[in-house]
């Protein structure tokens, strides 16, 4: 009975999120808050694993702008592919959405912000 009680209380907590049952999602569930990591004295942006068709949200308050890129290379112009919401602007949020697989690079494309950090690396699986 007691063994009973102490597995029903351990499954709980781990359903409770407080022992992890599964590797976590690798896609944030919140918005990632974009600034620029080596003016802020933050660790650079972890590259982050998601799948096709999945979406991640980018939110700023300062100057500041959202592009997708397959490089990199923060002077790729070229490559700078729009983001719905990603206009340069003085705050926003823009919704980067995944359709293809792939590695793809989220870009500030304001000044010299990419060269200072403010990139991430993305992989994209296919769809499960
Ligand atoms: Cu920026």
């Amino acid at each position: 009975m007691k063994v009973t009680i102490c597995a029903a209380i351990l499954l709980a907590i781990c359903a409770a999120g407080f022992l992890p049952l599964a590797t976590p999602a690798a896609v944030p569930a919140g918005p990632i808050t974009w600034v620029i990591p080596f003016a802020a004295n933050l660790p650079p942006y972890e590259a982050g694993t998601a799948a096709v068709g999945d979406t991640v949200t980018y939110t700023w308050s300062r100057f500041h702008g959202v592009v997708l890129s397959s490089s990199p290379d923060c002077t790729a112009r070229t490559l700078f592919q729009q983001i719905p919401g990603g206009a340069d602007s003085a705050s926003g949020a823009a919704n980067v959405t995944f359709t293809a697989p792939g590695t793809f690079y989220v870009i500030c494309p304001v000044g010299t912000h990419c060269a200072q950090g403010q990139i991430q690396k993305w992989t994209v699986s296919p769809a499960a």
